[in-house]
């Protein structure tokens, strides 16, 4: 029966199928704008810049399809000898020129506003690990480590997945909605990179340096938000997700103060050094849940 399709109609039938099903549910092509000002601005930098392509892809391919159809050899036409032209040449280098200088204003007025860290609210110290994190409050002087938390039955495609497959850890960090929140950036053994789309968050972790960046969560949208190491940083690099727990300034409040009753410093070198003693770099990619005792 299907022989008998005209060949043309087949794409459009096997569309028209797929229309059907469930599978365009969660479907998302484009970036999403995520829910603070800097992912704001990095999704309307990036429609910009896709309406300029989609605007050149259109009057360039509109004259080439006119030219083949209207000047063809069949029309009776005969191929133009205007190569090595000075005049062409130095139009079509001017014109793509012009249009990179305008696309270049909006881009770097974008990235002035995403490296602008001045009068952050809250720092967090944010270093990477192989392969987990650690966020230090600088102000608070609270901090602590977040490790997977994904069952290790999960992993060993023992049981279902759940849906954070590989997106949970035991320990979120908490941030307040409504404020500036500055992040320092590091490494601890090699180059991370802590990458919170949602945030308009992404910055190399490099050992020995201190990058900065910065978000503010809309005050309407408290939430968990998910990223994880964008940095091939080792076996383990799949396995150091980052969870991000936005709360009101009310429940902020709370939970830090509930933090320092808890922990009254940061960990300490001792700690960490035992943490990794006990989490050696180099073991086995399906040893992931043989990580550190957590208190
Ligand atoms: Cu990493």
């Amino acid at each position: 029966m299907s022989s008998r399709l005209p060949r043309l109609l087949r794409p459009f039938l096997f569309l028209l199928a797929l229309s059907h099903t469930n599978a365009w549910a969660d479907y998302a092509l484009n970036m999403t704008k995520g829910v603070s000002p800097i992912s704001a601005s990095a999704h309307h930098l990036h429609m910009t810049i896709l309406w300029v392509c989609v605007a050149i892809g259109i009057v360039v391919y509109s004259l080439m399809i006119y030219a083949l159809i209207r000047h063809r050899k069949a029309a009776g036409h005969k191929a133009a000898a205007f190569h090595e032209s000075t005049t062409v040449e130095i139009i079509w280098t001017i014109i793509p020129f012009i249009i990179l200088i305008v696309m270049a204003v909006p881009a770097t007025k974008t990235l002035i506003e995403m490296s602008d860290t001045a009068d952050a609210q809250v720092t967090i110290k944010v270093t990477g690990h192989r392969w987990y994190w650690q966020y230090d409050y600088i102000d608070e002087g609270i901090g602590f480590f977040s490790y997977l938390s994904t069952p290790e039955d999960e992993l060993n495609n023992l049981s279902p997945k759940n849906p954070n497959y590989l997106l949970e850890v035991d320990k979120p960090v908490v941030v307040p909605v409504g404020k500036k929140i500055r992040f320092l950036v590091t490494g601890k053994d090699v180059i991370h990179s802590w990458w919170v789309p949602a945030l308009g968050v992404k910055k190399d972790a490099v050992p020995g340096f201190i990058n900065e960046v910065w978000t503010l969560i809309d005050t309407d949208k408290p939430g968990i938000y998910r990223g994880q190491c964008a940095e091939l940083c080792g076996v383990k690099h799949g396995y150091m997700p980052i969870v991000v727990e936005a709360k009101s300034e009310a429940d902020y409040n709370t939970w830090v103060a509930e933090q320092k009753k808890e922990q009254p410093a940061s960990p300490s070198a001792s700690n960490e050094e035992e943490k990794f003693v006990l989490m050696p770099p180099c073991d086995d990619a399906n040893d992931v849940l043989n990580k550190p005792v957590q208190s």
